[in-house]
């Protein structure tokens, strides 16, 4: 199989981050042909403009301005309908996600459909323990009670095939903030994809301020997963899918 792959970057302020990050990706990737789309919402720190200028010009880099639109999950959406690979990367731009585990996500996606780089299987882990915990008990509950496919149903690091992908309903999944990756594992099981996950251990984010709240976030990811849940059918409906 000829892995040729895309990653998709969301940016909110990482003008520090994804200098490094795009860099680090150019070494681990030497021996395949990708490219990196990076979304970013006007950000104030100037992260379109740092990257359209420094890396535009080597030709695998398109950085893309979104002046009207702000959030996490349309603007990956965004990045995939703008992409052209049959493989699709998702990853944080602030280093959350190290990009040395991408090649492992493309050994393993030519056997798989989605391949999610886990924290919560034998190898994985957080840098940061005070949030290792809570995530971890509550991503037991996701797989255990509520029949989530994976370890880790949040970790919003994975490679998915885009033939696969564009099987599933991509504007219901891809909105809101991070609680769009329970939509995407979730989705993906009922649509019967092979899924595989693979041991990943999250850094600290290198530069930066995190825009994620924790309780908030509890409560919403919690919400989000009774209604997957309880209301799949519905879920895909609206969607003009069919269950
Ligand atoms: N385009 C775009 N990207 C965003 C937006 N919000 C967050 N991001 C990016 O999405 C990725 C994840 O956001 P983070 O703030 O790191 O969220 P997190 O990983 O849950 O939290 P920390 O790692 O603690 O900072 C990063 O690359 C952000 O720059 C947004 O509104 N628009
Ligand atoms: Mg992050």
């Amino acid at each position: 199989m000829n892995l040729r792959l895309s990653i998709i970057l969301p940016t909110f302020n990482e003008k520090n981050n994804v200098c490094l990050l795009i860099a680090g990706i150019k070494n681990v990737l030497s021996n395949f042909e990708y490219e990196v789309i990076m979304v970013d919402d006007n950000s104030p720190d100037g992260t379109y403009k740092k990257i359209a200028e420094e890396f535009e010009k080597d030709g695998y880099v398109r950085a893309i301005l979104r002046k009207n639109e702000r959030g996490l999950g349309t603007a990956i959406l965004h990045g995939i309908n703008n992409s052209r690979y049959p493989i699709i990367v998702g990853m944080d731009a602030d280093f959350n996600h190290p990009p040395e585990l991408i090649p492992q996500l493309l050994k393993e996606i030519e056997n798989n459909d989605l391949i999610v780089a886990s924290r919560f299987v034998k190898g994985g882990g957080m840098e940061e323990k005070r949030r290792y915990y809570p995530t971890l008990i509550f991503n037991n509950f996701l797989k255990h009670i509520l029949g989530f496919p994976t370890m880790d149903n949040m970790s919003g690091f994975y490679a998915v095939k885009r033939e696969k992908l564009l099987q599933l309903p991509l504007e219901k999944i891809y909105k809101g903030y991070g609680e769009y990756h329970l939509r995407l594992v979730y989705s993906a099981k009922k649509k019967g994809f092979r899924i595989k996950e693979v041991p990943v251990v999250y850094k600290k984010r290198k530069y930066g301020k995190s825009k994620s709240n924790l309780p908030k976030m509890f409560f919403l990811y919690l919400s989000e997963a009774l209604k997957l849940k309880l209301f799949y059918a519905k879920f895909l409906q609206d969607s003009g899918f069919k269950a």
